[in-house]
């Protein structure tokens, strides 16, 4: 449940050093809003028990104010291959760096959140609760590391948590002075949230990118990119650019029927699990996930199919190719390749709940009203044994109008348009990642705002992957977009990346930096994101006269100021 509880920003009143002792500090580094959800939810609880809590978002935290901590409560969620949250960058270094203070006295304990699909599982929280040990620190109690059933592993190390704060601290009351009031900001809590999802109806799908059909043998775009509509119309949901559409999703029919024949188990068969009764079919389709393979089904599939291969697999020295196995794999092709028998309980009780997928929203409210857009690539492939979905994409493509699907708003606040409109931005969106965009360039010129909008897109091919070509071509003529660079990767013998534009464009983009521009980066986390970054620091060392190590400070200081913010994924 959403608590309408805000976050003590910077700007909050700072709180007095020498007395953060009876209180509890909740500090959260979150990139998709899991770990600030968890977070919110635990300082909700401890302030209605009365205890003196302030909550804060990684990048809010002064760290000076460490070593006055009595008790701190970190909740920290690891992104792909091992890096933290944009957010929790400055903490991590900080704390893991030399200037981090001796903390005796301090006591405190780690939720990690990740992704057992990487092989950097929970790295994250795992390295600050080493290293908080390391600088004298009191770990309360064990650390959690939740894995994407996050209720799992956070359920019991909240509760944990809430108890050894009623016995570490004594009730504020007797502390008002010292406790910095969470500030509520939301009047109400929406009414459709993740756990109450609004059942949207779906008012548009279509392609964006022409499937290869020419008879000239012309270029095959083999990406299925859609352009999709919800009506968000009864919702009471509100979106800003920047926030993203959660979707929980289904698994696609034929994939259920598929695990069905192959594990030769009864679709309709009634199966208990967890204080639910469904029929298998149901929860296979709904509640579990099929398209993600993690580590604890392999294992499981190793003991139940008896497998050597398998269980050599998940020997510690074996994680490469482990790895590998998960990043390519499904549930299906596990239980196809390695026979296994399982029971339905079985089964239910092994597979992961399923988790909801987010969108970048591709739209503006002031543009496209009570409507949300997404831009979603369609994951579809053919693999050695049969043709595979992505849940969500497949769902989202396969969506006919008038259709309903289970959503909700997961806001981004660390992805928003300058509050000054007469700041210039330069958009970085490659791929799909070119879906804030849409919806930053639509609210901009709602706004009249006067600031200059540059965007750099990057894709395969011109003629069959420029996404929403007409309207950006629009957008240049009206004058609400006044810069456009394009990359289009295989035109031409060499790859040109979006990062070469930077490069290229070097001298212009350090201008607008520092006339006070705000840089967004959306896309692909692992290669394009680190490449960009790096063209970023190459072109401000360049233009700006500066050594590596001052291009650096100059990035991280945009960062701090909220002008280089980055959706990646
Ligand atoms: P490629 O597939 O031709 O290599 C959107 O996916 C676009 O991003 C594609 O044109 C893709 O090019 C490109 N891309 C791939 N790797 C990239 C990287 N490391 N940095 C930037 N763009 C990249």
């Amino acid at each position: 449940a959403r608590s309408g509880l805000a976050v003590a920003t910077a700007a909050a009143p700072a709180a007095v050093e020498s007395k953060t002792g009876e209180r509890l500090t909740v500090v959260y580094g979150s990139q998709t809003g899991n770990a600030k959800r968890l977070a919110e939810q635990l300082a909700a609880q401890a302030e209605a028990a009365g205890l003196g809590v302030r909550l804060l978002r990684a990048d809010a935290y002064p760290t000076r104010e460490l070593k006055g901590e009595r008790l701190l409560y970190l909740v920290v969620s690891t992104q792909g291959d091992g890096d933290p949250s944009d957010d929790a960058r400055g903490l991590v270094d900080f704390i893991a760096g030399k200037r981090a203070p001796e903390l005796k006295g301090v006591h405190y304990a780690v939720l990690g959140l990740g992704d057992s699909s990487y092989p950097q599982f929970c790295a994250i929280g795992a390295r600050l609760d080493a290293r908080l040990a390391e600088l004298g620190a009191t770990r309360a109690f064990a650390r959690g590391d939740a894995d994407l059933d996050i209720e799992t592993v956070s359920g019991p190390w909240l509760q944990q948590a809430l108890a050894q704060a009623k016995d570490t601290l004594k009730p504020a009351a007797a502390h008002l002075a010292t406790v910095t009031p969470l500030r509520p900001i939301a009047p109400a809590a929406p009414t459709h949230h993740r756990d109450a999802p609004f059942a949207a109806e779906l008012i548009g799908n279509r392609r964006l990118i022409a499937r290869a059909s020419s008879a000239r043998g012309a270029v095959a775009a083999d990406k299925d990119i859609r352009h999709i509509e919800l009506s968000l119309e009864d919702s009471g949901l509100h979106y800003q650019p920047g926030d993203a559409l959660g979707l929980w999703p289904r698994n696609p029919p034929a994939l259920v029927q598929a695990v069905l024949e192959t594990l030769q188990l009864d679709g309709d068969a009634a199966v208990a699990h967890a204080g639910q009764t469904l029929p298998l079919r149901q929860w296979l389709g709904e509640k579990r996930e099929l398209t993600k393979l993690a580590r604890p089904f392999v294992a499981s599939h190793a003991a139940h199919a008896r497998s050597d291969e398998l269980n050599r697999l998940l020997a510690p020295d074996q994680s490469a190719s482990l790895a590998e196995l998960l990043s390519r794999s499904q549930v299906i092709d596990l239980l196809q390749r390695y026979d296994g028998a399982w029971s339905a309980e079985e089964l239910v009780a092994a597979l992961r709940p399923l988790t909801p997928r987010l969108y970048s929203i591709a739209s503006s409210q002031k543009a496209v009203g009570e409507e949300a857009h997404l831009t979603v690539a369609h994951v579809e492939y053919e693999s050695e044994l049969g043709l595979r979905w992505g849940a969500a994409s497949h769902q989202l493509a396969s969506a006919e109008e008038g259709e309903r699907l289970p959503v909700f708003i997961e806001a981004n606040e660390r992805f928003r348009l300058p509050a000054d409109g007469s700041r210039d931005i330069v958009m970085i969106g490659p791929g799909t990642g070119v879906a804030p965009f849409r919806g930053f360039v639509q609210d901009r010129a709602a706004d009249g705002a006067s600031g200059r909008n540059w965007l750099l897109f990057g894709n395969p091919h011109f003629r069959t992957d420029f996404l929403y070509q007409t309207e950006w071509q629009a957008a240049l003529k009206s004058g609400q977009l006044h810069r456009l660079d394009l990359a289009f990767s295989r035109d031409q013998a060499h790859k040109v990346y979006v990062q070469h534009r930077l490069r290229e464009h070097g001298r212009e983009l350090y201008d607008w930096l520092q006339n006070g521009a705000h840089l967004y980066v959306c896309g692909d986390a692992t290669r394009m994101a680190k490449d960009v970054h790096a063209a970023l620091l190459a072109a401000i060392a360049e233009h700006g006269g500066r050594g590596a190590e001052a291009a650096e400070d100059y990035l991280n200081d945009l960062q701090q100021q909220g002008r280089y913010a980055r959706d990646v994924y």
